[in-house]
């Protein structure tokens, strides 16, 4: 899968892909990232990328100009390639869209800085306006970074186990059970007995129970859109 990332700071991306699952990921060739710097695109002897807004307010808005000029330079590959504006006004990022993302063969993500980006951007050739969070950032860049890395490790090979991703927490719509390591004691706190009995039937049994009660207590929202087996309604109707 190809990522390309227009941004006023590639540096920033930059020292992001070099660490962990996604450097691995780059360095095997299971994912492809592209950084362009959008002041390359910029004109005048200053090389400007924002300016002020019409309509007057104190914040910078990004130009048109060097957006669309820098996204024109991209290269498109062959298949499904979709080009999203990171910004609070888009719509919620979720597991669900990650999946989704991770079948397409190009994503091209386009930073904003400054108080935001020229509406008529939207009109040129953006396929989704994206939201990491209801909360303001000084730039999309780490919202790209997140998209890049719920993405990429999706994609078949980049994480070690392929099971691992299935049982992700929101994989079914639910919170993920408490997990435990070595040592079996810790400050006095113990590993519950079941996860040390080897029956796994108990550990599946337990472990959908933890999920389903602090799915219930933390995020009864996400309760409402789970897909629940009978089994499911069982557990809760004891908790
Ligand atoms: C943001 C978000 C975000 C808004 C103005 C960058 C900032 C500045 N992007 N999800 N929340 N962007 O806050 O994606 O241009």
């Amino acid at each position: 899968m190809k990522f390309d990332v227009l941004t006023l700071f590639p540096e920033m991306i930059e020292a992001c892909l070099r660490q962990g699952v996604l450097g691995r990921a780059i360095n095997r060739g299971l994912i492809h990232v592209t950084l362009i710097n959008i002041r390359d695109f910029a004109r005048g002897a200053h090389k400007t990328t924002d300016d002020r807004p019409y309509g007057g307010g104190d914040g910078m808005i990004m130009k048109p100009g060097p957006i669309c000029r820098a996204l024109e330079s991209v290269d498109r590959v062959e298949g499904t390639s979709r080009v999203i504006l990171l910004s609070p006004q888009g719509k919620r990022f979720e597991q669900s869209m990650a999946w989704n993302m991770s079948q397409w063969d190009q994503l091209i993500l386009i930073c904003g800085r400054y108080d935001g980006v020229d509406e008529r951007i939207l009109l040129a050739g953006i396929d989704l306006e994206l939201s990491v969070g209801d909360y303001v950032l000084t730039g999309g860049e780490l919202g790209a970074m997140v998209v890049v890395d719920a993405v990429a490790r999706l994609i078949p090979g980049v994480l070690g186990g392929e099971r691992s991703r299935l049982e992700d927490s929101f994989e079914e719509g639910l919170l993920k059970y408490p997990q435990y390591t070595r040592p079996r004691r810790f400050q006095g706190m113990e590993v519950p007995d079941v996860l040390l009995s080897g029956d796994h039937e108990k550990i599946r049994l337990w472990r959908r129970k933890e999920s389903l009660r602090r799915t219930f207590e933390r995020r009864p929202d996400l309760l409402e859109q789970a897909e629940l087996t009978a089994e499911d309604k069982t557990i809760l109707s004891e908790l």
